[in-house]
C-alpha cells in the first residue's frame, strides 16, 4: 500500500533507524502509518503539529531490575518494564504481560496498539503496557507472589487510578492481579481502583474475565450482520486456551456456535463435536494446571484429536479466531485458510496476524478485522471496573454486559464510516483511522 510521504519519513527517521532491532514494534507503526495515507493527505495539521514524530515515541519508560526468591531460596532477576505511551486521553491504561518473550519491542508495540484500541472504545483512556520477561509456567503459588511483591515494590511508585492503571495480559490472570494489588496497597496505603481485574469480592467488576471473548463474539456478530448472517451453526476455530479463548468459545457455545478448535504451545485440539458447557470449563483447568498445554484435552473428551506441533489454522471453519499471541496466524496459515474457504477472520490476540496473512485475507475478499477493534471489550470493561471504584460501587451483570454490548457495536460502527472502501469494510483502515484521529485531535488541543 502507497504511504503518506510524511509517514514514509517518520517511519524511517524516527521509528526504523532509531531502533532496527524493535521488529513488533515496527510492524505495527507500518501497519497504522499504511492506513492513515489518505488521513495525512487531507490534513496536513498532523504534519504542521508533528503528531506523527510524537505518537511513535511513548511519553514515558519505566525500566526497573526484578529481584525475587525462588522456592529454593535462590535469587532470580527479571526485567520489569511499564511503557507509559500515550495520556492524550486519559491516565495510561493497558494491561502486563508476563512472559519469557517481553522486551521493549514487544511492550512497545503492545502500548502503540493500546492507545488506539482505548480510543475506539471512545472511553477516557491513554494508552500503557507493561510486564516482564519472568515465566510463570511451573511457577509455585509462592514463587508467583514473590515475583509479584518484587514487581510491585518498584512499579507501584508509577502508578495510581488518575495516572497509570494496569491489567492482565498473557501470564497475569486473577492470581497475579491479587498478589500485585496487595502489594500495592501495603506500600501505598491506599485501597482503590490502580488495577483492574480485581477479584469480585475486592473491587473487580462482574463479566471483567468474560469481556475480551464476549466482546470479540459481538464485534463478530456485527460483522456479519452485515452479511445478512447469524452466528448459530458457525463452525469456529479458536487458537489458545487462556482467559481470552475461554471467553470467545463460552460466549459462541451461548449463541449456538460450534468451537471446533483450541490449541497450545504443544498443539491443537480438533473437536468436531464442538465445545460444550463441560469442555468450556475444562479450559479452565486446563489454564489453572500451569503447565501450558493442551494435549490433555484429547485424553478427557472422546471423539476429539490432539495435533502435535501444529495450528488451527489447517482445521476446516467458517470463521478463524486467533485468541493467543502476536504473529501466530503466518502468511502460508492465511493461504491454507483460503484455500478451505473461510469466510471471515477476527483477530483476537494483539496483532495475532502478520502483514502477510493480513494481505492474503484482504486480497481475497475474506473480511478481517483488526485485534485492537475485535478484542477493545476487555480494556473496556477494565474502565467499567474504574467507573464502579471511583463511584464506589458495583453493577449487576446485565448493567456490565449491555455497557459492553453498546461500545463492542460502537466500535464496529467506526470501524464501517472510516473503513468503507467500494462498497466492502477495511477494517484495519477504519480501525486505525478512528483511533488515530481520536488521539491525534487531542495532542493538539493539548499543545506540547
Ligand atoms: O490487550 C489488552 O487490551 C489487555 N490486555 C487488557 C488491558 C486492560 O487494561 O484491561
Amino acid at each position: 500500500m502507497k504511504m503518506n510521504a510524511y509517514a514514509e519519513r517518520i517511519l524511517q527517521e524516527c521509528v526504523i533507524a532509531k531502533y532496527p532491532w524493535e521488529k513488533e514494534f515496527i510492524q505495527s507503526v507500518t501497519e497504522v502509518f499504511e492506513s492513515l495515507t489518505s488521513l495525512l493527505d487531507a490534513n496536513p495539521k498532523y504534519e504542521q503539529n508533528k503528531i506523527l514524530e510524537r505518537i511513535v515515541v511513548p511519553e514515558r519508560i519505566i525500566q526497573f531490575q526484578v529481584p525475587w526468591t525462588d522456592a529454593n531460596g535462590e535469587v532470580q532477576i527479571n526485567n520489569g518494564y511499564r511503557v507509559q505511551f500515550n495520556s492524550a486521553l486519559g491516565p495510561y491504561k493497558g494491561g502486563l504481560r508476563f512472559h519469557p518473550t517481553v522486551n521493549l519491542s514487544v511492550l512497545k508495540f503492545l502500548g502503540f496498539e493500546q492507545m488506539f484500541k482505548n480510543a475506539l472504545t471512545t472511553l477516557p483512556m491513554g494508552g500503557g503496557k507493561g510486564g516482564s520477561d519472568f515465566n510463570p509456567k511451573g511457577k509455585s503459588d509462592l514463587e508467583v507472589m514473590n515475583f509479584c511483591n518484587a514487581f510491585m515494590r518498584e512499579l507501584f511508585r508509577h502508578i495510581g487510578p488518575d495516572t497509570d492503571v494496569p491489567a492482565g495480559d498473557i501470564g497475569v490472570g486473577a492470581r497475579e492481579i491479587g498478589y500485585l494489588f496487595g502489594q500495592y496497597k501495603r506500600l501505598a496505603n491506599m485501597f482503590n481502583g490502580v488495577l483492574t481485574g480485581k477479584g469480585l469480592g475486592w473491587g473487580g467488576s462482574l463479566v471483567r474475565s468474560e469481556a475480551t471473548g464476549f466482546g470479540a463474539i459481538y464485534f463478530v456478530q456485527h460483522m456479519l450482520a452485515r452479511q445478512n448472517q447469524e452466528i448459530a451453526g458457525k463452525r469456529i476455530a479458536i487458537s489458545g486456551f487462556g482467559n481470552v479463548a475461554w471467553g470467545a468459545a463460552l460466549k459462541a457455545t451461548q449463541l449456538g456456535a460450534k468451537v471446533i478448535t483450541i490449541s497450545g504451545p504443544d498443539g491443537y485440539i480438533l473437536d468436531e463435536d464442538g465445545l460444550n458447557f463441560d469442555k468450556v470449563n475444562y479450559m479452565l483447568e486446563l489454564r489453572s494446571s500451569g503447565k501450558d498445554i493442551v494435549a490433555p484435552y484429547a485424553e478427557k473428551f472422546a471423539g476429539s484429536k490432539f495435533f502435535a506441533g501444529r495450528k488451527p489454522w489447517e482445521a476446516d471453519a467458517d470463521i478463524a479466531m486467533p485468541c493467543a499471541i502476536q504473529n501466530e496466524l503466518n502468511g502460508n496459515d492465511a493461504a491454507t485458510l483460503v484455500a478451505n474457504k473461510i469466510k471471515m477472520v477476527a483477530e483476537v490476540s494483539n496483532m495475532g496476524c502478520t502483514p502477510e496473512a493480513i494481505q492474503c485475507f484482504q486480497s481475497n475478499g475474506i473480511p478481517f478485522a483488526p485485534g485492537k477493534a475485535v478484542n477493545a471489550g476487555g480494556v473496556a470493561t477494565s474502565c467499567l471496573e474504574m467507573s464502579q471504584n471511583a463511584g464506589h460501587c458495583y453493577w449487576t451483570a446485565e448493567e456490565v454486559d449491555s455497557r459492553l454490548h453498546s461500545i463492542m457495536t460502537g466500535i464496529h460502527e467506526a470501524c464501517v464510516a472510516n473503513g468503507e472502501e467500494n462498497g466492502k469494510i477495511n477494517y484495519v483502515a477504519g480501525a486505525n483511522i478512528a483511533g488515530f484521529r481520536k488521539v491525534a485531535d487531542a495532542m493538539i488541543a493539548q499543545g506540547w
